[in-house]
């Protein structure tokens, strides 16, 4: 273990210790912390490694609960560690942890240089922490929390692949008959190499890699637009009509190729076509839905409500994709999805592998509970990252459901996660043939 590994700085104290009471004293001069009887005694940020890095947060409060939050920004980890450590764990001492949306308010409206993925991620990692400390103290689980299940267990999707549609018919296959219901389908391109979102070799899924500096692949559009229409028409006739299948292009399309490209996928029903086209220009979807009915989805780079809001007032998406970390935590996300059903926009919280199970099962809870549910998305952590991870969540026959276990229902073994160290990775990155930086 290095230092780096685990719980990189305590900043905390012990009740009656002289730096938890001048934070008391700090929070009674803003007026705002003092009603509930408990109080946030220490705040620790935790990096591990099990297979891939999280970071985490670890809130203890004065009556000895603790509450867990994940913080993982992937292949940009320890900015939110440091954020975290830094400016966000000594202000939260003696505050009221039943106080949540205030200590949201606190650091969102309180920092001035508001959202941005750093900050709503170190926001969202309080916010699950506060939530499971909020369960924990009521002996409920957060679905409870924030109004009740309206639904026991939430359709899932996971991620098939191939090099070629062979490899990629074989993968749905498998999927299915690990009970899925839902898939997720990306196959390689003839002419070129190894590409996002594309296992290699028949390894697991992992976009972080090892080394100096990213691995580099070659992207060409048009030879994608000639071959994913076809290659997905073969997976559509294999599975028949019921498997709901799932498509991600990753950011890489004009808003024209992407209009081109929903509307030769129409045959195929697909269930969403997920970020056509990058999202930072939020009217390019006006020209993809103006040409296509094939649903579509985006937001699993958004970070507040305002990267939302046009998309679903102008109803030019269907799914919206943002999750709890993502997102400033189930606090804000319930403010999305809520607007989002104005719209009848449904949600698919993001589910890859670099959120961490702590994300999984805040998710699954705000799954339970929102009205307006489409699709969680899920694929498998290592068996290491599970272990240090034990969870109430489960998954059967391509359903998924968070278990009832007080506050999120997932824990962190602390000496288990000690023995995975902090190990850089980096997100690969895409160059056009010419040799132009393009979209990943
Ligand atoms: C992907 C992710 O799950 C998805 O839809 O887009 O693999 C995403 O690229 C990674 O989470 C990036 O960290
Ligand atoms: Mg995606």
């Amino acid at each position: 273990m290095t230092d780096r590994a685990v719980t990189d700085r305590a900043v905390g104290a012990r009740p009656g210790s002289d730096r938890a009471g001048s934070a008391r004293a700090g929070s009674a001069r803003a007026g705002s912390a003092r009603a509930g009887s408990d109080r946030i005694v220490a705040a620790e940020v935790l990096v591990t490694s099990p297979g891939r890095n999280f970071v985490a947060l670890k809130i203890v409060t004065a009556d000895g609960l603790v509450g867990w939050g994940d913080a993982t920004l992937n292949g940009r980890e320890l900015a939110v560690a440091e954020y975290l450590r830094e400016h966000v764990c000594p202000i939260l001492l003696g505050r009221d942890p039943a106080r949540i949306e205030d200590t949201w308010q606190y650091l969102y409206r309180g920092v001035y240089w508001r959202r941005g993925a750093v900050t709503m991620a170190a926001i969202g990692a309080v916010d699950l922490a506060l939530w499971d400390i909020k369960g924990k103290a009521a002996g409920m689980p957060v679905s409870q929390l924030i109004g009740g299940a309206v639904r026991d267990r939430v359709l899932c999707y996971t991620h098939a692949t191939g090099a070629d549609t062979a490899a990629l018919l074989d993968a749905v296959d498998a999927t299915r008959a690990r009970g899925f219901q839902a898939i997720r389908v990306q196959t390689g391109v003839p002419g070129l190499g190894a590409i996002y979102g594309v296992a290699r070799d028949g390894a697991g899924y992992e976009p972080a890699g090892r080394g100096v500096g990213p691995v580099e692949e070659t992207w060409d559009t048009d030879a994608y637009l000639r071959h994913v229409p076809g290659a997905l028409a073969e997976v559509r006739a294999h599975v028949g009509p019921e498997l709901a299948l799932l498509h991600d292009a990753h950011h890489r399309l004009t808003p024209n190729q992407a209009a081109r490209l929903a509307k030769a996928l129409e045959p195929v029903e697909l269930f969403w076509l997920e970020d056509v086209t990058p999202a930072e220009n939020q009217e390019a979807f006006r020209l993809v839905r103006q040409h296509t009915v094939t649903p579509l989805a985006v937001g699993e780079i958004f970070n507040t409500i305002w990267d939302c809001k046009d998309l679903i007032q102008e109803q030019l998406i269907d799914f919206i994709r943002t999750t709890v970390v993502g997102a400033g935590g189930v606090t804000h996300l319930r403010r999305i999805a809520d607007f989002a059903a104005v719209g009848q926009v449904r949600t698919g919280c993001h589910g890859a592998t670099d959120l961490s199970p702590v994300t999984m099962g805040a998710a699954l809870h705000f799954d339970t509970w929102v009205p307006n549910f489409g699709i969680q998305e899920y694929m498998r952590h290592t068996p290491e990252t599970d272990a240090v991870f034990p969870h109430a969540y489960s998954f059967s026959q391509g359903l998924m459901q968070p278990g009832d276990a007080p506050g999120h229902g997932v824990d962190i073994d602390e000496t288990l996660a000690a023995k995975y160290p902090y190990d850089p990775r980096q997100l690969p990155v895409a160059r056009l043939e010419d040799g132009t930086m393009w979209n990943w």
